[in-house]
């Protein structure tokens, strides 16, 4: 298959590029570096030593003599290079990773916000439209995420994007109804995303567009079996309070001896897959694109729940780090309980590598061995969901 990789310089896109080329598809990747410009932003940066794409390409082409071609342009921005590549490369597969992934990046100040919205909506909306004016039948397989769904179960296992719902006509007949599961976003990124769901019904309704949605969980892990190959192909590992996640933190953290930031009470529950699943989930979809005239496939990408205070306690037992409470700088539940279906990529034959089979070889293998890279300065997250202000105004009596 031809395959476009939007965002393939990423920390899901990257290895997801080099799995699929190494399966033999003819794949080219998209990015305008905008990950490595945030990076710039913050003075902050990955604590492995991530080479210039270049290096990369290069280091896959002498490692396995197959070429991938890299494209530099913004998809939010440039729509006709889109338009062009998409007419003239005409991929059977398009997988979509570009998008601004941070809720504290996206929560930071009004100018994050508005980036974030005009990026990942236009990046989203430009290549369905380009799809359509090209009139090139690709696939498209976004990365969207469980935050969609909000936290919370409303006492039903969160069903894969769809609910069916009865409801009560005025003639007193009940009829079922399959809808879209209503959103709840807990970030202005994690909005985006709901947003992005509109997106492909509309397209998907209204022209036929084939759509694979994945709504991922929290990534966690490093490598994969082809970015282990050589040091040059080495994944990104953030840490920092914008972009590092809650687990690869918590490695980390417990690789320098930082006590792991648990935020509040640790009572929330989330979503985890490894990156190696990451990049295999995303190979199933593609091999199992929807037929024509199905409405919009969503698959849940995730492997396992866990509660933040239960995950550090288990880095802690495994490395003897201390946990420090610190106060929860986002607007979200105190404690949640949370049960997803995953069937869809089960049945594909996803087995799923667990958090018990790979701790411990990412903490001593990456987090361990780079640990000297670290700038601790960058640790804190800084980002609040609401501006002290804000909080004193909301507050005050409305006389
Ligand atoms: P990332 O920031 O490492 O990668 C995104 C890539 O897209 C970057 O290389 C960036 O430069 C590029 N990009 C962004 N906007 C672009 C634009 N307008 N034009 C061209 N390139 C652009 O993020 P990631 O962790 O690899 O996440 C990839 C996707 O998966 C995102 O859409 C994210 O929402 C989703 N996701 C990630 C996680 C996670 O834990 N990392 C979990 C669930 C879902
Ligand atoms: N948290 C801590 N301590 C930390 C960092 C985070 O307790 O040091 C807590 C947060 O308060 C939150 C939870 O851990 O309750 C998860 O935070 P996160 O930063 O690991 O994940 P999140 O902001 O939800 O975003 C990540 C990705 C995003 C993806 C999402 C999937 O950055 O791209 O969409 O995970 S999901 O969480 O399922 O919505």
């Amino acid at each position: 298959m031809r395959i476009l990789i939007l965002g393939g310089d990423g920390f899901c896109g990257w290895p997801t590029s080099l799995h699929l080329s190494a399966c033999g598809h003819e794949v080219a990747i998209v990015d305008n570096l905008a990950r490595r410009n945030a990076d710039n932003e913050l003075e902050a940066t990955s604590l492995t030593p991530i080479q210039p794409v270049g290096t990369r390409l290069a280091a896959w082409r002498e490692l396995t003599g197959h070429e991938i071609p890299f494209h530099r342009f913004n998809v939010a921005e440039s729509y006709q290079v889109l338009l062009d590549l998409i007419s003239d490369y005409e991929p059977d597969a398009i997988v979509h990773f570009a998008e601004q992934r941070a809720a504290p990046y996206s929560m930071k100040s009004s100018w994050h916000k508005r980036y974030t919205v005009f990026n990942n909506v236009n990046a989203t909306h430009n290549l369905l439209a380009a799809l359509v004016e090209s009139g090139v039948d690709s696939h498209v397989v976004h990365l969207g995420t469980m935050g969609v769904y909000g936290y919370g179960t409303a006492g039903v296992k969160i069903p894969e994007g769809y609910l069916e719902v009865k409801i009560d006509t005025d003639t007193g007949e009940q009829i079922s109804k399959e809808i879209l599961y209503p959103v709840n976003p807990g970030s202005v990124y994690h909005m985006t995303k709901t947003q992005d769901q509109l997106l492909f019904a509309f397209y998907n309704k209204n022209d036929g567009t084939r759509i694979t949605d994945l709504h991922q969980g929290i990534v966690w892990g490093t490598q994969t079996a082809e970015t282990r190959l050589d040091e040059r192909l080495i994944n990104r590992f953030d840490y920092d309070g914008d972009y590092g996640t809650v687990l690869n933190r918590f490695l980390m953290q417990a690789a320098i001896g930082y006590p792991l930031t648990v935020h509040g009470t640790g009572g929330q529950t989330r979503a985890f897959i490894h990156v190696q699943d990451t990049v295999r989930c995303i190979q199933l979809a593609i091999d199992n694109p929807p037929e024509h005239g199905d409405r919009v496939q969503v698959f849940n990408q995730m492997t396992e729940t866990h509660r933040v205070r239960d995950l550090a306690k288990l880095v802690a037992e495994l490395t003897g780090a201390d946990v420090d409470y610190v106060d929860n700088p986002r607007k979200e539940a105190a404690e949640n309980e949370l049960f997803a279906a995953n069937d869809h990529l089960l049945e594909l034959g996803l087995q799923p590598i667990t958090l018990k089979d790979d701790l411990l070889s990412e903490v001593t293998e990456i987090a361990g061995r780079y640990r000297d890279r670290c700038d601790t300065s960058k640790i804190p997250c800084v980002s609040r969901w609401v501006q002290p202000a804000r909080v004193r105004q909301a507050a005050a009596p409305t006389a």
